[in-house]
């Protein structure tokens, strides 16, 4: 019987080796684990999403996604661990025990399958979806720029990134949610109804970010509540090993953006949403080395359940 164990956390591995993985973490934990399809890439693969849960109907849900932009290794680097670890302290931590018996978590590890093959197979540092773009010989559309919140943008500062250009790396795309690779998130975060929370996971810039990337101005209402959380989320990460995170709304931390997951997800009902900038801040970027993997992932992981906690806890 192949073994979770065995695997190499402290490597980069492609698609088929994470998606066979993901088997072997569902026979290793069977009353745990599922895997299940939520659609298909433009390219026709599937789609999986790892269902962490122990029974119930109708929980409430943690929504964690990585890899939404394919060249961004490390956080499906972090995604594979973070599955593991998930399945290894459920019984075990009173923390992940708890959220367990309660709440159900979903994780999307390979959110963008098709460019994260590409960065394989050709273009290591390919960004974007890879779906045909209409009358450009430019391919593919930045799924962190194609959700239907501030798509597209109204103000310059929005425009600024997030194109209409199919040749720019923030190309927006035809229309909102015209990426499968979106849609089937949107379909089923809507289609579950009691999803609580988003985390979506990018690099690098080891920074914890808020809604609104598409307004200046963050949700008034939560606005205070996501600042003590990511400061309490960020000093717990840096606790680990001294990786300093800075935290703040999109647009008031990195820039504005229209688009983005977080803003779809806070606009349509998830209070608590967040994105995550990874390791590093700039000397590696996206070719962080895999000897960086299992402590970027052990770091992050403190992070991570703060939210959960307080997620369970309100
Ligand atoms: N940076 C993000 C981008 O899409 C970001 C920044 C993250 C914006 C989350 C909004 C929400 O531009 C990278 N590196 O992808
Ligand atoms: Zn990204």
């Amino acid at each position: 019987k192949r073994s979770s164990r065995t695997f190499d956390f402290s490597s980069y591995h492609t698609l088929d080796e994470i998606y066979s993985w993901m088997d072997t973490l569902v026979e290793d934990h069977p009353s745990l684990v599922t895997k299940i399809q939520i659609g298909q890439s433009y390219e026709n693969r599937p789609l999986y999403v790892l269902k962490f849960s122990t029974g119930g109907s109708a929980r409430p849900a943690i929504w964690l996604d990585t890899g939404i932009h394919s060249r961004e290794w490390i956080t499906q680097a972090t995604g594979v661990w973070t599955a593991n670890k998930i399945a290894e302290e459920y019984g075990r931590d009173a923390s992940v025990t708890a959220i367990l018996d309660s709440m159900d978590i979903f994780l999307e590890i390979v959110t963008n399958p098709d460019g994260f093959a590409f960065t394989h197979s050709s273009n290591r540092l390919w960004r974007k979806t890879r779906s045909i773009n209409a009358g450009s010989r430019c391919v593919g559309v930045d799924p962190n720029r194609n959700w239907d919140a501030g798509f597209g943008g109204e103000s310059w500062a929005v425009c600024a990134s997030s194109s209409s250009n199919p040749c720019s790396e923030t190309y927006h795309g035809p229309h909102p949610h015209s990426e499968r690779e979106v849609k089937a998130i949107v379909d089923f975060i809507r289609g579950h109804g009691g999803v609580k929370s988003v985390i979506s996971i990018h690099s690098y810039s080891q920074m914890l970010l808020f809604p609104y990337g598409y307004r200046m101005t963050p949700p008034l209402s939560v606005v205070s509540l996501q600042n003590e959380l990511a400061k309490k989320a960020v000093s717990d990460l840096a606790a680990v090993f001294g990786t300093k995170y800075t935290y703040g709304s999109i647009a008031n931390t990195i820039y504005m953006a229209g688009g983005t997951t977080i803003d779809w997800a806070y606009d349509n009902g998830v209070k608590y949403s967040f994105s995550l900038e990874l390791r590093d801040s700039g000397r590696y970027g996206f070719l962080l080395p895999s000897s960086q993997i299992v402590p970027t992932a052990t770091e992050t992981w403190p992070a991570l359940l703060d939210i959960m906690v307080h997620v369970l806890e309100h």
